[in-house]
């Protein structure tokens, strides 16, 4: 059976659950922290999401991971059959993760402290989030899923991007990201309503306060480090 490693209030970790729990996949869940010793023997970069497959086989990155179970359980595809089709899924993928989620993620720690970004990082952040909003304008279908007919891997890729980019980056920046972007709200509301978002997002919700706990514990073990002598 795979192995599910990491926690439930992470994106990544739970853009992985959804595809696991669409394609009926059994799978267990190991509560484990990004900053743990033991996590660098299964994910090298100490990143959650990872992965131990029923071989065996360690896998870390969400979407690397979302090949491996595509490959492995081909049953309910989440890629189209033809190549360049195939490409255009994981295009729209990587362009969220680029230049949506990775600029947004940017701004968490500030919005976590409720303090404001400096003003050089939000300009920053804006220019790549407005290359990201401009491509995902031109490759979004909406018709009525994120690639065209079919539901795919970016539909659920997406949908967690979406939620880091409007709690962190549009609270941050006073900009209703997703709003730039002709019906991405109307599609993310339609996926949220789904039996497995909702069942997904019921276990984020209840690991957020341990998960807070967490954060607090490693800002004050840092501050002391910080302040004790070499
Ligand atoms: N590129 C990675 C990113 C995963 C990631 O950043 N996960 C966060 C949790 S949401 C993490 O492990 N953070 C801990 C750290 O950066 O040390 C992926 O796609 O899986």
């Amino acid at each position: 059976m795979i192995i599910l490693h990491g926690f439930a209030a992470s994106n990544y970790y739970n853009l992985v659950k959804h595809v696991l729990l669409y394609k009926e996949i059994p799978f267990q869940e190991n509560l484990i922290y990004s900053t743990s010793d033991k996590l660098l023997t299964i994910s090298p970069a100490g990143k959650v999401p990872a992965i131990t497959t029923a071989n065996g086989h360690h896998i870390s990155e969400s979407s690397v991971i979302c090949d491996f179970i595509e490959e492995a359980y081909p049953a309910k595809p989440l890629y189209p059959a033809e190549a360049g089709e195939r490409a255009t899924v994981r295009q729209i993928m990587k362009i969220a993760e680029l230049y949506l989620e990775l600029p947004s993620r940017r701004l968490i720690r500030y919005a976590l402290s409720g303090t404001a970004a400096p003003e050089a990082l939000q300009d920053e952040v804006r220019q790549v989030l407005n290359r990201g909003i401009g491509a995902m304008q031109r490759l979004c279908q909406f018709s009525p899923w994120i690639a065209g007919k079919q539901l795919t891997m970016a539909d659920i890729y997406v949908y967690y991007v979406n939620t880091i980019v409007d709690s962190f980056a549009s609270s941050q920046l006073n900009w209703d990201i997703l709003d730039e972007i002709p019906g991405m709200k109307e599609w993310h509301n339609s996926m949220s309503k789904s039996a497995i978002a909702k069942s997904v997002d019921a276990d984020r919700a209840a690991n957020m306060p341990e998960f807070m706990k967490y954060v607090k514990e490693q800002i004050a073990q840092a501050k002391t480090e910080r302040n004790s002598p070499p």
